[in-house]
């Protein structure tokens, strides 16, 4: 195949002809700019150029090849035409390049939020938004951490704690801890390695991964970075296609994926204003919110941008389908309440996830813990408990051992963490995910025996008071560690005309 000069290429930066560069190769994507979820805005600023830095952190690298019919791929671009350009870092950037330098040494994180602390002070502005951000105003975010404090423990004593276990089996599988690692997209905003990080963490200390459908690795870049017979789930948020859905779905079980997560609770994204607000920034920290430009989505932020794919429309008319094309056990990540975990059960699937988002979707959604009281006692009337056939997870707000304790003890099988194993990594990367490992292990020794209880097992609902768990309004403790990396929404910015 002929080299294409970087000059040709500089001919088509226009929506009638529009080429690119990805990776060392031209894409012509004239065709595509309607089809892009993203908008055609964002591709027509690379018209003509190298897109790849853009590209890179939202799109797993095979997304273009498999996505862009095969002759629309116009080959390598000419090495010897490419100019190097040296990139001029704004203050910002350099200031930030200071706080990756000089941030804590690892041995100094005693707890997960050190991690998230760290996170913030060194992501990128974007990053960060994104990831932090929660929908409209933030309540369910932080009400996720305060109802853990609104349950108290009822600890026994004289139990014989010498040596405590806390490994258990999740869905069947063994997992060294009683919590996996939940579904977060856009790994690479915060970390060069993206998921991968958790993947190589995972493999190493025995803990299962769920894999996000929006992950910015490829999913086979993250199976293929899993040691063997190491367990991994899949998150997936079903394509208006459903041929893509089947595709993707069983190449996932032909690799050795366990289980399937479907999304429940995002028919539509959640508004996240941190996250839409940024999108009015451009690179030189200049707000775009009233320079007229039409064009400019200002509802948008990275996540809704490339969210339109996902079916509105799915339903429970569509499970059997999934049952039909799949072996996994499938799991609905999502469910709040005790009508739709029953439904959940007699549709014959394998367990639910009581989970609001990490508060990212309907706000003054309850907790999943507080959800967790009503759904065990509803599943209480199909039969005996805890039914080996149906599991039920809790995520959302889960940063000590405590609060994992405390779901288990209330009916959870084990406990899904996203964000804070993401901060673990943007902050440290695979090492920054092994210590949030350790942390939980020296902090489930410690609880364990302070409850007295000596493996995962034994943890009953009598030894947590959950009495005050309903309750909304009162006096809740001042969550400092919480609060300091809390940051509050800000008002829409005034500017001279
Ligand atoms: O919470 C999210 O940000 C999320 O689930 C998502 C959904 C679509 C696109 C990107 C992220």
């Amino acid at each position: 195949m002929s080299l294409i000069s970087t000059q040709t290429v500089a001919e088509h930066a226009s929506p009638e002809s529009c080429w690119i560069i990805v990776h060392g190769r031209v894409y012509d994507v004239t065709e595509f700019l309607p089809e892009h979820p993203g908008g055609s805005k964002i591709i027509l600023k690379y018209a003509g150029k190298d897109a790849t830095e853009a590209y890179d952190p939202i799109h797993p690298p095979d997304a273009i090849t498999t996505h862009l019919p095969k002759h629309k791929h116009l080959g390598p671009v000419d090495p010897q035409t490419v100019v190097k350009i040296e990139r001029v870092l704004s203050e910002e950037e350099k200031k930030r390049q200071e706080l990756v330098a000089s941030r804590p040494p690892i041995d100094e994180i005693v707890n997960l939020h050190d991690f998230e602390a760290v996170a913030k002070a060194i992501l990128p502005p974007k990053a960060w938004a994104y990831y932090s951000s929660a929908s409209d105003d933030e309540i369910t975010i932080r009400e996720n951490r305060a109802a853990y404090q609104r349950i108290w423990f009822r600890p026994r004593i004289l139990r014989d704690v010498s040596v405590v276990n806390w490994s258990t089996t999740i869905l069947g599988y063994k997992s060294s801890l009683p919590v996996y690692i939940s579904a977060t997209a856009l790994g690479k905003l915060g970390h060069p390695d993206g998921e991968l990080n958790l993947t190589r963490a995972a493999g190493k200390h025995g803990v299962i991964q769920m894999i996000p459908t929006l992950a910015s690795c490829s999913f086979d870049e993250i199976v293929d970075a899993a040691v063997p017979g190491q367990t991994l789930f899949l998150q997936l948020y079903v394509n208006r296609d459903r041929e893509i859905t089947k595709r993707y779905v069983q190449h996932a079980e032909k690799r050795g994926v366990k289980a399937l997560f479907i999304t429940v609770d995002a028919p539509q994204l959640g508004r996240r204003e941190k996250d839409m607000r940024m999108k009015f920034v451009d690179e030189s920290g200049v707000a775009k919110v009233q320079d007229g430009d039409k064009n400019v989505k200002k509802d948008e932020g990275v996540a809704r941008a490339i969210s339109s794919f996902i079916d509105p429309s799915l339903s429970w008319k569509d499970i059997p389908w999934f049952k039909s094309i799949t072996n996994m056990h499938i799991v609905l990540k999502g469910v709040a309440t005790p009508e739709d975990a029953l439904m959940a059960y007699d549709y014959g699937l394998a367990g639910i996830v009581l989970s609001n988002h990490g508060g990212r979707q309907l706000d003054t959604a309850r907790s999943g813990v507080e959800n967790l009281i009503d759904i065990v006692a509803a599943l209480k009337t199909r039969g005996p408990w805890p039914n080996p056939r149906f599991a039920i997870f809790v995520d959302g707000g889960v940063r000590r051992a405590s609060d994992v304790l405390k779901a288990i003890a209330l009916g959870a099988s084990a406990v899904g963490v996203g964000r804070a194993f993401m901060y673990s990594f943007c902050a440290y990367g695979q090492e920054g995910v092994q210590k949030a490992f350790q942390i939980f292990r020296d902090e489930l020794e410690m609880n364990m025996r302070l409850i007295g209880v000596r493996s995962i097992d034994e943890l009953t609902s009598d030894l947590v008071d959950a009495s005050g768990l309903h309750a909304h309004v009162g006096i809740t403790p001042t969550d400092n560690l919480y609060n300091s990396t809390y940051q509050p929404l800000a008002l829409a910015p005034f500017r001279a005309k």
